[in-house]
């Protein structure tokens, strides 16, 4: 109730004042102990995960199933209690809904079908289309906002457009994202047809998980890296920033999380430029350097190398805790640096969430 009456006259400027402490950290607030949730939160390492997904059949058709869906979502909330969930579905679940045929290899990974040239970009569906696919999602959304404990978070997501562009050229993931750069540079008109529609995709994407209750939403562009100097201001900056803002002005006060993984020195200034409210950073960068260099311009997330989500030990409790001091001095989202990998031991998470949580 005193939320709501808040966020009426709160202004379209200022966050919606919250007890939810990831919401926040987002708007700026130094939260001890910080908020705290691990990328793939919900995945292979947890067994019930693994029964889930089992009952759904494959990946796909569990993505696709709101009820099942919303299980998983929910299932490492209730072992772990993290502050937040994030809604289960996948990056290349846009892609699939402008008409790319998707399937999964199991123990490879993604395959869909290759986008070479303009015809390509040209055939793919208008972007209104894409909520006759992606309506299953939406419905998952409003369980879950339903159905989550009143303190934690709802997270939407969705991949950035070059992360996406990455796997819709090569039909796959890539070491080097080859195919992406070779298109970007050798038919540049085509490439930036191919952003121009998956940027504003993604705008009614996160849009329309907004509008069914996604309470902050995340932008993963996990091959951000791969992009540098004015490669990475047009194709990382420049589309984080215009989703930022066409999200931000049509649902104001909503938080943004960027994740421009493994782009080093680029995550300094990244939240100014593009407008978002947190900067998530991978395991690469140091979490002193980045409390000099990025925290100074708001919330940060991160950045525990996932590795010790296997290995455990007093290695993984004063890792966590030297990472909560780096960041004690301004507003901090506890997680990973990327993704919790299957071979985790489920009862090191109980151990991280007790370092930070004392
Ligand atoms: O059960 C299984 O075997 C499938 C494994 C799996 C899972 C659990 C895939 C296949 N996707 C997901 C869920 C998923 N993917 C979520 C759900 C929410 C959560 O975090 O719990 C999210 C946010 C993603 C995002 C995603 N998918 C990214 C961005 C983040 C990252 O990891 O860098 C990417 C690149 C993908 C593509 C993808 N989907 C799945 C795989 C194996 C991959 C990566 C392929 C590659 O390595 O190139």
């Amino acid at each position: 109730m005193a939320e709501s009456s808040m966020a009426a006259t709160a202004g379209a400027k200022t966050p919606v004042r919250s007890d939810k402490t990831l919401l926040r950290a987002l708007a700026g607030e130094r939260v001890d102990p910080p908020p705290a949730w691990l990328m793939r939160q919900a995945g292979r390492y947890l067994p019930e995960y693994r029964a889930t997904r089992a009952q759904a059949g494959d990946f796909l058709s569990l993505c696709y199933n709101p009820d099942l869906a919303a299980e998983v979502t929910l299932q490492p909330i209730r072992r772990f209690g993290f502050d937040a969930a994030i809604l289960f579905a996948d990056i290349l679940l846009l892609p699939q809904a402008l008409g790319a045929d998707l399937w999964f290899v199991t123990g490879e990974g993604p395959r869909l079908s290759p986008l070479t040239d303009a015809a390509g970009v040209a055939a793919l569906k208008p972007t209104g289309a894409i909520h006759e696919t992606l309506n299953p999602i939406y419905e998952t959304v409003r369980i879950l906002r339903r159905e989550l404990p009143e303190e934690t978070t709802l997270i939407g997501f969705a991949g950035a457009p070059w992360t996406v562009a990455t796997y819709m050229i090569a039909g796959r993931g890539t070491p080097d994202q080859g195919p992406a750069h070779a298109l970007r540079t050798g038919d540049p008109a085509a490439f930036d047809a191919l952003m121009a529609q998956l940027t504003e995709a993604t705008i009614e994407y996160l849009s329309a998980q907004i509008e069914a209750g996604a309470e902050v939403v995340k932008i993963f562009d996990s091959w951000a890296g791969s992009l540098k100097d004015t490669a990475f201001q047009r194709y990382a900056l420049e589309p984080a920033r215009a989703i930022t803002a066409a999200l931000k002005a049509r649902h104001p006060g909503i938080p943004v999380i960027g994740f421009p993984r493994e782009a080093g020195q680029g995550y300094v200034g990244f939240a100014r430029a593009t407008g978002v409210d947190c900067v998530a950073l991978d395991n690469s960068v140091s979490a002193d350097w980045a409390a000099r260099e990025v925290q100074t311009d708001g919330c940060v997330q991160g950045n525990l190398d996932p590795r010790h989500m296997v290995t455990g030990g007093p290695a993984l409790t004063a890792e966590a805790r030297r990472i909560v001091r780096a960041f004690a001095g301004g507003p901090h989202i506890f997680n990973l640096g990327h993704g919790i990998t299957p071979d985790a031991d489920p009862e090191n998470v109980h151990r991280l969430l007790e370092a930070i949580r004392g």
